[in-house]
């Protein structure tokens, strides 16, 4: 898959390289891109953003670095564009995996105010946010939406984690995981584990499942 960024810090994807996100690019699954929109403002002092028109606090970015950056990574509209911002339709699960599905995309990374409305207007296809809280710039959602997306991309995951079978699939939060020592500070493994009886250890599972959604989330439970 390939993923480009258009981003005014694009040092904050050096973070990428670490993880299991470097190994995928590392095995050549992931193609990352990230290019800095200063680079592309045909401005003096390669300004890259201004005052609001009709006023108010903080600054806006132009116009101009922005749609031209676009422009030059997808100069034929090849790329899912995707703008990160409050503003957008709520990430899930179902929205990670249809992202997953694309060849190419590409993430539109504001900061500031935002972005002038005539960029998303004129060069965005599809505004997405991860959460109703604001944050400083939309660097932050991409590589979230980034390693979300990474997990359903053939190779990504090793052969025994999948994505196929998860808890978000089934509307069910995930039930405890543990692993040895066999007894902890005084905690024991529930002894179901321990018995080797793999139906009981589903059911005792499915029970989990089913309690911790209920008392933590239980909209998930009231279906689509
Ligand atoms: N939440 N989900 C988010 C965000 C920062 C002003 C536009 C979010 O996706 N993006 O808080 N983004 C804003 C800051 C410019 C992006």
């Amino acid at each position: 898959m390939k993923i480009r960024i258009a981003t005014l810090f694009p040092e904050t994807f050096d973070a990428l390289n670490a993880s299991i996100i470097g190994k995928a690019i590392d095995k050549g699954l992931l193609d990352i891109g990230v290019v800095n929109i200063r680079d592309f403002s045909e401005d003096k002092h390669k300004k890259c953003d201004d005052y609001p028109f009709g006023g108010g606090a903080g600054m806006v970015m132009t116009p101009q670095p922005l749609h031209s950056a676009i422009n030059h990574i997808d100069p034929n509209r090849e790329y899912l564009r995707i703008y990160m911002s409050p503003k957008g339709e709520r990430l899930s699960q179902r929205i990670v995996e249809e992202l997953s599905k694309q060849d190419n995309l590409l993430f539109i990374c504001g900061n500031y105010e935002g972005v002038d409305q005539r960029v998303i207007d004129l060069d965005v296809d599809r505004e997405i946010s991860i959460g109703d809280y604001v944050l400083t710039g939309g660097e932050l959602p991409a590589m979230v939406t980034i390693n979300a997306v990474a997990r359903y991309v053939e190779g990504v995951l090793g052969s025994n984690e999948s994505t196929k079978e998860e808890s978000f699939a089934s509307n069910l939060l995930e039930y405890p995981q543990y692993t040895r020592p066999q007894t902890f500070e005084g905690l024991e493994v529930p002894e179901v584990l321990l018995s080797g009886n793999h139906a009981e250890i589903a059911k005792w599972r499915r029970q989990k499942q089913l309690e911790i959604t209920k008392d933590r989330r239980p909209d998930l439970l009231e279906g689509e």
